[in-house]
């Protein structure tokens, strides 16, 4: 009895802490943040960016993901890149309305804000991006812009593929739509992300893999190419096709 209430009463403290900060969201920003978009970023009623859950066990994307390099990925280096980034806020006395406006004037807020900002924000996506069923093609919209602006997916997956294969050093690939309506491929350096300001190459993140050597080391080691090529197993279209909807709506 005592422990049914206990349980009803967090259900009831839960769902009023994660439903606060996303109607606040939803009144100060753009209409662009509701969906899927909205669902990347939550926060404490202090303003606190929090680290989302997973979705799925550490093992659930098994063999294609292992789960000791998932379990770290998340404990550690995402749990880290959170608290750094709440930390860097704090220490600039910043108090972002959301997160990306902050990453649109973010080359001027210094290292830590970049790097923990975006080191706390790729990875909210990159969990989202895999999905225990996940894998095969994109449908709906998604699909034919693809189609039309690579030519096929399979010319697409293999561009996607080379960039993040041939990335020198920690980084991210990214497919994004840019601002001239078009889907581009790009890598970029450490945390950076194609919503940033500094970015040479700036557009809206429909999908993206982690080419950090954290990602894959345990699992593939040196071997960059067997885990790119594990990703497309996992990879979540529902969601990346959600998000270019909402970009395109
Ligand atoms: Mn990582």
């Amino acid at each position: 009895m005592k422990k049914r209430e206990f349980l009803k009463t967090s259900a009831i403290l839960g769902a009023g802490t994660v439903l606060a900060p996303s109607i606040a969201t939803s009144c100060m920003n753009s209409a662009a943040q509701t969906g899927a978009t909205a669902s990347l970023v939550s926060r404490g009623e202090d303003g606190t960016y929090l680290q989302p859950e997973l979705g799925y066990a550490f093992d659930a994307l098994e063999p294609y993901v292992d789960a000791r390099t998932m379990e770290i990925h998340y404990t550690k280096h995402h749990a880290g890149y959170t608290s750094k980034f709440n930390a860097a806020l704090e220490q600039a006395d910043l108090h972002p309305t959301d997160i990306y406006s902050l990453f649109k004037t973010v080359s001027t807020l210094g290292a830590s804000v970049r790097n923990n900002g975006g080191g706390y924000f790729n990875h909210n996506l990159y969990w989202k991006f895999m999905s225990p069923d996940g894998g095969g093609e994109p449908e709906g919209k998604l699909a034919e812009a693809i189609a039309k602006d690579f030519g096929s997916f399979a010319q697409f997956k293999d561009l996607f593929s080379a960039t993040a294969g041939s990335h020198f050093g920690s980084g991210w690939a990214w497919l994004l739509l840019g601002d001239d309506g078009k889907l581009q491929v790009t890598s970029l350096p450490n945390q950076d992300n194609p919503l940033m300001d500094l970015s040479p190459v700036k557009g809206t993140p429909i999908l993206n893999i982690d080419v950090w050597e954290h990602a894959y080391y345990l699992k593939h080691q040196n071997v960059r190419k067997d885990y790119i090529d594990a990703y497309w197993n996992v990879i979540n279209w529902k969601f990346a096709g959600s998000l270019y909807d909402e970009a395109v709506g």
